[in-house]
């Protein structure tokens, strides 16, 4: 990673957020500044990915190389840019409408293949700038403006999925604890490999039920004693904090393997491949 020397408000841009009063998305913001001045990240090798929502506008605010893409869709573009080149950093940020409902096809794979890049994910648990209606993650009782009478479906979770798919840096925190959000981004960052961290981000203006106050009571931090190395017992905090109706957050699981862009270039070097490969080679295999 390029490195610098910068404090947090240095990695603001002129560009004043523009999040209802009160929305979680602020602490985020915060968190993301912090984490990347305690990593000192080079803001001309960062790029920060989003789709489309309240969450995705993030970048905007962001001094970074930057793309707010299509609903979605941050995922694969983000694995584009890191693929095409491997030394910059990654930040991605996005809904849990953008992650879990329309981008749901692309979440395993970016899990599965360790792409490098760190995922922050803003769940609200609603789609907050389409004005409130039910999100993957919106508890079923929710009345929102689709489900008047509150929802006929059950909700998924997050960290669970990405520990099935198989991500390498698993984490949940709260928008309102900018310090453990902070310190896991930057975790995040450090790690190579592909790093997932489910940031609950209340939206007071379509969501009264999961609120500020209400992810504060429910939340519940992973025990020092858990072995973050450990997939059957980060499955297993999920699961137990599920039956007693809380929220873990903390650092859930973190392995090393190698990366989608580890393996190419590994490939490359044992085929000989390079940017001088004698292209007459691969054409004279067509030859009669
Ligand atoms: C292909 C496509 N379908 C639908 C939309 C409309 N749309 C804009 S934002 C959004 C969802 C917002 O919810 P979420 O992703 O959870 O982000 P939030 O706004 O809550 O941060 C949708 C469906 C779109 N922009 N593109
Ligand atoms: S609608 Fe909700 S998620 Fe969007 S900016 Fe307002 S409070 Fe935040």
């Amino acid at each position: 990673m390029h490195k610098v020397e910068l404090l947090p408000k240095e990695y603001k841009t002129d560009t004043k957020p523009f999040w209802c009063p009160g929305c979680g998305d602020h602490g985020v913001l915060t968190s993301v500044y912090r984490a990347l001045a305690e990593l000192g990240v080079d803001p001309n090798y960062l790029v920060n990915i989003s789709g489309i929502g309240c969450s995705s506008r993030l970048p905007y605010f962001v001094r970074s190389y930057k793309m707010h893409t299509l609903h979605g869709r941050a995922g694969p573009v983000a694995t584009g840019v890191q693929l095409a080149r491997p030394d910059l950093a990654i930040l991605v940020n996005g809904g849990d409408g953008d992650g879990f409902s329309i981008g749901g096809g692309h979440m395993p794979h970016l899990a599965r293949k360790n792409i490098n890049m760190t995922y922050v994910l803003m769940d609200n648990r609603i789609y907050g700038l389409t004005k409130g209606q039910v999100s993957p993650t919106s508890q079923r009782k929710m009345k929102a403006y689709t489900t008047p009478y509150g929802g006929v479906e059950e909700p998924m979770d997050p960290v669970l999925y990405m520990l099935t798919y198989g991500a390498s840096f698993v984490a949940q925190t709260l928008a309102t604890n900018v310090k453990m959000t902070a310190h896991l981004i930057k975790e995040g960052m450090e790690h190579r490999g592909f790093a997932f961290i489910n940031v609950m981000s209340h939206c007071p203006t379509f969501n009264t039920i999961d609120d500020a106050k209400y992810f504060k009571e429910t939340a519940e931090e992973i025990q020092e004693s858990h072995d973050v190395s450990d997939i059957d017992a980060a499955m297993h905090a999920v699961n137990m904090a599920h039956k007693n109706g809380r929220i873990p957050v903390g650092l859930l699981y973190r392995s090393i393997r190698p990366t989608l862009d580890d393996n190419m270039a590994e490939l490359a070097k044992q085929v000989g491949g390079g940017p001088d490969y004698d292209l007459r080679k691969i054409i004279d295999l067509a030859r009669p």
